[in-house]
């Protein structure tokens, strides 16, 4: 799909569209055979420690999302429809310690990526369960995965399965190596190899 006029202010410098869904991660996917032992966790700088089990986390009220996502890979996909659960929910559960600036999002196998605060907390960030009507599929990080869709999607962690406020910004896995700490797709904030 070329990037026609109409969606030239959509589409972030050096990206192409594409109409599929391209599947991108280091590492296996998680298939879960009992979901019994699937929990997420909210850890770090927090007054208290919360843990939501796979059924806790289902019967949490969701919101539609509609947005546009841009890969570092040079990829973007607009118009995705997203079933999640708002970042506020969660948030509303929690009380932070007023240190915690960062966020380090934990998956599957360890893999971690790390943001800004208030990144996390946009109105636009969700914890998504549906994409364009479809549960996630395990490729797409089935059962939840964190949405950010401001940021390179290499933010929006698949199988998410902690979530740690931190005081000071640590990078995660493909930030240790080579890729930007913050990865604003406007900005082309792709790798920083220094
Ligand atoms: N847990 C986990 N989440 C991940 C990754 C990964 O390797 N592990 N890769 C990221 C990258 S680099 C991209 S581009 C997107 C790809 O999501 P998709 O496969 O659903 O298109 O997932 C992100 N989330
Ligand atoms: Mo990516």
């Amino acid at each position: 799909m070329s990037n026609t006029t109409e969606h030239r202010d959509r589409v972030p410098p050096g990206q192409t569209l594409t109409a599929g869904f391209p599947v991108l991660h280091y590492g296996d996917v998680p298939y879960y055979r009992d979901m019994g032992t699937w929990d997420l966790r909210v850890f770090g700088l927090v007054e208290e420690e919360l843990t939501f089990s796979y059924k806790e986390f289902m019967t949490l009220p969701r919101v539609e999302y509609k947005n546009d996502i841009h890969c570092v890979t040079t990829w973007s996909k607009l118009d995705n429809v997203w079933e999640g659960v708002a970042v506020s929910t969660i948030m509303e559960r929690v009380k932070l310690k007023p240190e915690a600036k960062f966020v380090m999002l934990h998956a599957e196998h360890g893999w971690t990526t790390n943001l800004p605060i208030e990144d996390f907390l946009r109105e636009t960030s969700f914890f998504g369960i549906k994409h364009n009507g479809e549960l996630l599929t395990p490729e797409h990080g089935y059962p939840v995965r964190m949405v950010v869709p401001h940021l390179y999607f290499w933010k929006s962690a698949k199988w998410l399965r902690g979530i740690e406020f931190m005081a000071k910004n640590k990078p995660g896995f493909w930030e240790r190596n080579g890729y930007h700490m913050y990865g604003d797709p406007w900005r082309e904030e792709r790798y920083d190899f220094d």
